[in-house]
């Protein structure tokens, strides 16, 4: 028999010793970010961690093999390879039948999870889309983080989603969402987005003490901490309204449907913003590898 999943020897080390680990997914890498700054995004975000003195655990499924921890050529797969994008219903046909896939949030959670991960790192959760009372599209990363103990730091979720509609599934999927330093739910490249919340923490070590918490008197659900982008970085809002408005016409006009609406969107955003838009998707991305980080170590530290 095959072994189900692999966890590499750094990361089953970390673990072992109580030393901070942050799942990375590969999603982002394989259909959220253009070549070749994809490559050197998931370089950077694993060195952002390792500088900080957190292992890095980028997923991804190679093979036939859901990976916990990627080593320097699993990464470049992730980035240059035409790769399936798997969420976690997609898990058991890519592994039996020996395909390669990147890991969606949702995939990417549960798969971190299985390993004893307890702390992750996106750009942008998935969610509710537009339209969603007609065509049920909402993101099995809702679903997944209703059962799954991981602490996922995203800059929120993209206005080309229904944010409020998202927020509201998370309530009744009892999803704890916290802001991280304010109470106004972030929409990926701006700061800040309509809605606000209920709970804010100032510090890591707060987020860390609510998931002790939630184990000790939760059932085995995620925490979606919302780190906004600094105000300095954020996209111009009016250039941001204008470009959405246009690639969620193009969308239309395509006709994308399901798994294939998210990628499209993203790829025809850094398109219409002359690449704009991508820097900051790096620049919030990157911050929430470094919250996440912060995040692990506080765990570690609750848990010494
Ligand atoms: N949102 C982003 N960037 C991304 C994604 C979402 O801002 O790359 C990816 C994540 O992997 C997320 C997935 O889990 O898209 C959601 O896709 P879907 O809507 O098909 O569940
Ligand atoms: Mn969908």
């Amino acid at each position: 028999m095959p072994v189900p999943f692999t966890v590499s020897a750094e990361v089953a080390d970390a673990l072992a010793a109580n030393r901070p680990v942050v799942a990375l997914e590969s999603t982002i890498i394989s259909h959220g970010l253009p070549r070749p700054r994809n490559h050197e995004a998931a370089i950077e975000f694993e060195t952002i961690l390792r500088d900080a003195g957190v292992t890095p655990a980028t997923i991804a499924i190679l093979d036939g093999v859901p990976q916990i921890g990627l080593d320097a050529e699993g990464v470049r797969r992730i980035a240059e390879e035409e790769l399936a994008k798997a969420s976690v219903r997609d898990i058991p046909i890519i592994a039996a039948t020996g395909a390669s896939a990147a890991t969606t949030v949702a995939a990417t959670s549960h798969l971190a999870a299985l390993a004893g991960v307890r702390v992750f790192a996106t750009g942008g959760l998935g969610g509710v889309h537009r339209g969603a009372s007609d065509t049920f599209d909402e993101s099995a990363d809702l679903s997944t983080l209703a059962v799954t103990p991981i602490t996922v730091v995203s800059a929120g979720v993209k206005s080309v989603l229904d944010i409020a509609a998202t927020l509201e599934r998370l309530e009744t999927l009892s999803v704890p969402v916290v802001g991280y330093g304010t109470r106004i739910f972030p929409s990926f490249w701006l700061r800040e987005s309509a809605f606000t919340l209920d709970w804010s923490v100032d510090t890591a070590a707060e987020v860390a003490a609510i998931m002790r918490s939630q184990d000790q008197l939760g059932h085995g659900q995620g925490i979606v901490v919302a780190n906004p982008i600094p105000l300095e970085q954020q996209w111009d809002p009016t250039e941001h309204d204008r470009v959405l408005t246009e690639a969620l016409a193009l969308a239309d006009e395509a006709g994308v449907t399901g798994k294939a609406v998210t990628p499209f969107l993203l790829l025809k955003i850094v398109e219409l913003s002359g690449g704009r838009s991508l820097e900051v998707n790096l620049d919030l991305a990157r911050n929430n590898v470094r919250v996440a980080g912060e995040i692990a170590t506080a765990w570690c530290a609750l848990n010494a």
